[in-house]
């Protein structure tokens, strides 16, 4: 069974690593956003494919999600002895992956190259595709400071800024990585992991030729709101101040086109028959994952949902 997710950082890291652990049984490919990416002291940062990666590999930092474990900041200690900008913490051992991307990337490779390299090295058997190899940038356009680039908006200014809209620069000119349509293609199931609908999730959907592939193939989606609250990020934050209540019903809402089914936290059990009626299946479950064991639980309940759309539209179709 070909199974694909989508993801953006720790949430989607966290359900891949979830599927990662039902391999060799299915086969699986994590298409991850690149419009968090950024230059900062001349390298590339790629937050979520660092997040995915890291994770899949065991070595991502628990307490935070993103950055490595067990690293240490002594070159940052540097930068600020000597004045430079320390808002965005690069630990020691993380910066061993911006220099080598980067010295790769300046050599000509393109990022889904460098990708497969490291995930080679990292021991990562999922295949991880960076969503374009072109440049697109998740800019944000604020209340207090206008349009600005996505890591100044979430880090910088810690996701302060009241948000009026979201562009996603060069996605009109950017492709899908070498395999992205491809494994959409092939894919038996695509999930859509509990990432940020509006920055994490939407700027994959805005290249060419994905939105109307999942289309095609309809997606499994899992909330990233319980309650009205985002379990990590400002994803609820922002639906509000778009004007719209932040709810696993706003999620369902924002997919609908492209739903199969939905997977919803037990604790939004209430809005279960508003989701159903949008004639969306619905698997009422813990959402939040908290260890390994709860991440490959969540991946194999979501298998077996899978299973059951498909017999139920089988047995519809007769
Ligand atoms: N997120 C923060 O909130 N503060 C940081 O200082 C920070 C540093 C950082 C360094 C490397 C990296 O790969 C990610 C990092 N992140 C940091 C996370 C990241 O920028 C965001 O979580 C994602 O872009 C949103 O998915």
């Amino acid at each position: 069974m070909n199974v694909t997710v989508l993801a953006g950082g720790v949430g989607g890291a966290k359900l891949a690593h979830g599927f990662a652990l039902c391999q060799p049984e299915i086969r699986l490919t994590v298409i991850v956003n690149t419009g968090d990416d950024f230059d900062h002291f001349g390298l590339r940062i790629c937050p979520d494919l660092d997040t995915v990666c890291y994770t899949l590999a065991g070595l991502a930092n628990p307490q935070t999600g993103w950055g490595r474990k067990e690293d240490t900041f002594e070159v940052l200690q540097c930068v600020a002895e000597l004045g430079g900008p320390t808002w965005f913490k690069l630990g020691d051992k993380d910066l061993a992956t911006h220099l080598e991307r980067t010295r790769l990337l300046k050599e000509g490779q393109p990022l889904s190259r460098v990708v497969k390299t490291f995930c080679e090295r990292w021991g990562i058997e999922a295949q991880v595709l960076p969503m374009s190899d072109d440049p697109v940038r998740t800019m944000v356009h604020t209340q207090e400071y206008g349009w600005i680039g996505f890591q100044d908006y979430f880090v910088r200014y810690g996701c302060q800024p009241a948000v009026k809209d979201f562009a996603f620069e060069g996605c009109e000119r950017a492709s899908p990585a070498p395999g992205v349509i491809e494994a959409l293609e092939a894919s038996d199931l695509i999930v859509i992991a509990p990432s940020n609908p509006w920055v994490s999730v939407q700027p994959i959907l805005s290249l060419k030729g994905v939105s109307s592939t999942i289309h095609s193939k309809k997606a499994i989606a899992v909330s990233p709101i319980i309650q009205g609250r985002t379990v990590k990020g400002p994803a609820a934050k922002m639906y509000r101040e778009l004007g719209i209540e932040p709810s696993a019903l706003a999620v369902a809402r924002h997919y609908q086109p492209f739903l199969w089914g939905f997977v919803m936290d037990e604790l939004d059990r209430g809005l279960e028959s508003s989701v159903r009626s949008s004639g969306i299946m619905v698997l009422i479950t813990q959402t939040m994952m908290h260890n390994e064991q709860e991440r490959l639980t969540l991946a194999k309940k979501i298998l077996t949902f899978s299973k059951e759309i498909y017999q139920n539209r089988e047995r519809r179709e007769f």
